[in-house]
């Protein structure tokens, strides 16, 4: 049996990480910073990635197979109010991981998980975005994403370790916080299902097309990934297909039998907003096999009834 570590296996993606792995027969440890007593089935373990040394003893008494990096601040509106803390999680955190991997006698494959947001100010004449389109990122985020896919490459090159990286597009679901695009339409939604009088939406930049695929199909593109793909190189993951987000809000409005007027929120539209980012996902494709599998209708539907559950008594 595979051994495999899943490093921020408690957020959004985590879990479904874990879900796709155990039922690929894979023998799963995963970290978080908080509580290891929830989710008890599972295999916890406490670690703050800042923690160099703890995260070398965890490498090398586990003996594991295969470690996926999740651990981040995610968020890339969160990095602007917290630039120093992204940069400590994101930058500082895989340098510490690099480092405790560079100091092993047999060390692990590492698949780290970047963003889209690497890709940054691109023109539609870009796109579909291939993996060697240059990057200019636009937020604390997206330079913390690429600064730490820069590093693992160039320690793969210099040590000899085993590591690829992701640019993962847009990825959505039932569980995904707050702060993204469609956990908040859905949120918003299931709250005015259950008020009085005038139901109105806000929204941000509807025009934007994004590349959205089910973070299910997600993970699965990461084990896949961590099974067949080539060491030292980059991949885009994503749908290959971009939807406008007024699309995707129009959809799921017509999933509700409520009658929602939309309002334009001024404080959600970003200074710059990129109009269109869609991967060329013919790299992960060619190597994995890969296919998205799950319908949009299905990722939207199911994201709505989970946030019809959550706001009940609030
Ligand atoms: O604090 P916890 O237990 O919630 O752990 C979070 C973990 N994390 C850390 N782990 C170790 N040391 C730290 N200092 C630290 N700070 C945060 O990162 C949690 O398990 C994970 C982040 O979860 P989410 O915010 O829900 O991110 P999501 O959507 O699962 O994204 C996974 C990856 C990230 O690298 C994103 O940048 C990328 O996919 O899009």
């Amino acid at each position: 049996m595979k051994k495999a570590l899943i490093i921020g296996g408690s957020g959004f993606v985590g879990g479904y990480l874990a879900a796709e792995l155990l039922d690929a027969g894979y023998g799963l440890t995963l970290t978080t910073t908080g509580e290891t007593d929830t989710n008890i089935d599972w295999n916890w373990v406490k670690l703050d990635i800042l923690d160099g040394e703890a995260i070398g003893r965890l490498l090398r008494e586990g003996a594991y197979d295969c470690v996926f990096h999740l651990a981040a601040q995610s968020s890339a509106a969160v990095s602007w109010k917290k630039p120093a803390l992204t940069i400590d999680v994101n930058v500082q955190g895989t340098l510490r991981l690099l480092e405790a991997l560079r100091g092993m006698e047999k060390p692990p494959r590492l698949l780290l998980i970047g963003s889209s947001e690497e890709y940054g100010a691109v023109t539609p004449a870009q796109c579909p975005l291939r993996e060697d389109t240059p990057c200019h990122p636009g937020n604390p985020y997206a330079v913390s994403k690429l600064c730490a896919e820069e590093l693992s490459l160039l320690y793969a090159k210099a040590y000899g370790l085993d590591i690829l990286c992701t640019r993962s597009f847009n990825h959505v679901g039932p569980r995904q916080k707050e702060g993204f695009v469609l956990s908040d339409f859905c949120r918003q939604i299931a709250l005015l299902e259950r008020s009085e009088g005038e139901k109105t939406l806000s929204v941000g930049n509807l025009s934007a097309k994004r590349d959205f695929s089910d973070v299910r199909d997600v993970v699965r593109a990461y084990r896949l990934l961590m099974e067949k793909g080539q060491s030292g190189r980059v991949y885009n993951v994503g749908s290959g297909r971009a939807i406008a987000v007024y699309e995707l809000l129009e959809r799921l409005l017509a999933l509700s039998e409520a009658d929602i007027k939309i309002s334009t929120d001024p404080e959600k539209l970003r200074p710059v907003d990129v109009p269109l980012h869609v991967a060329d996902v013919s790299a992960l494709r060619a190597d994995t096999l890969w296919e998205n599998e799950i319908p949009l209708e299905t990722t939207l539907r199911d994201t709505l009834a989970y946030w019809r559950a959550q706001v009940q008594g609030e």
